[in-house]
């Protein structure tokens, strides 16, 4: 073997080795690149998966609100009976309706039911079972009252049925009133 097959065999032993050594250097940036992806991957799962807990979450709030509002909406749906009548007959009015003679339970609705009108009206309160018991249409007692005051008297032990008079002060302004007495009612459905 002469010297120049020396160097042409170290010549191509080092050009061998320098390919080997970018071999491994494209596999190891392959591997790296590979992770990198695997590692962006993940993340966008974990990003999307968020995205779809949030659009859930707003969704079963916007579900929520929905049905609170039309719990509420048919809560609140009032009107009053088409005439002045004793206070059985103006229930029967609601009744026929689907409905009964409002029941005041909050401080909230007496305010809103004194204002829902400028007239007279028999509410769903009566002790007419037993005096002095006043309860409501769902045989519920009367818990809080909105009572003008020296009321309710049951004037000559004839009043027995209840009125919301909104001439009078919001939050005191019942009455009781003989059954037989003819006014508007309101109905609540
Ligand atoms: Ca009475
Ligand atoms: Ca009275």
């Amino acid at each position: 073997m002469g010297i120049e097959d020396i160097y042409q065999n170290v010549e191509h032993k080092d050009n061998k080795n320098t390919f080997e050594l970018q071999t491994q250097n494209n596999r190891q940036a392959e591997g790296q690149a590979q992770k990198c992806r695997g590692s962006r991957c993940l993340v966008l799962i974990t990003v999307s998966l968020g995205l779809i807990c949030v659009l859930l979450l707003v969704f079963i709030i916007l579900q929520h609100f929905t049905i609170t509002a039309e719990r509420d909406m048919r809560k609140s749906w009032f009107f009053m009976s088409n005439k002045k009548n004793s206070w059985s007959d103006s229930r029967q009015y609601c009744r026929d309706r689907g409905a009964d003679l409002v029941i005041i339970n909050s401080e909230e609705k007496q305010r809103f039911m004194s204002s829902f009108t400028t007239e007279r009206v028999w509410i769903g309160l009566s002790d007419t079972e037993q005096e002095g018991n006043m309860k409501w249409v769902d045989n519920s007692s009367l818990k809080q009252g909105f009572w003008l005051e020296g009321e309710p008297n049951d004037l000559n032990g004839t009043e027995d049925c209840n009125e919301l008079n909104p001439a009078n002060p919001v939050l005191n302004n019942w009455n009781d009133l003989p059954c037989s007495f003819t006014i508007q009612g309101i109905c609540e459905k």
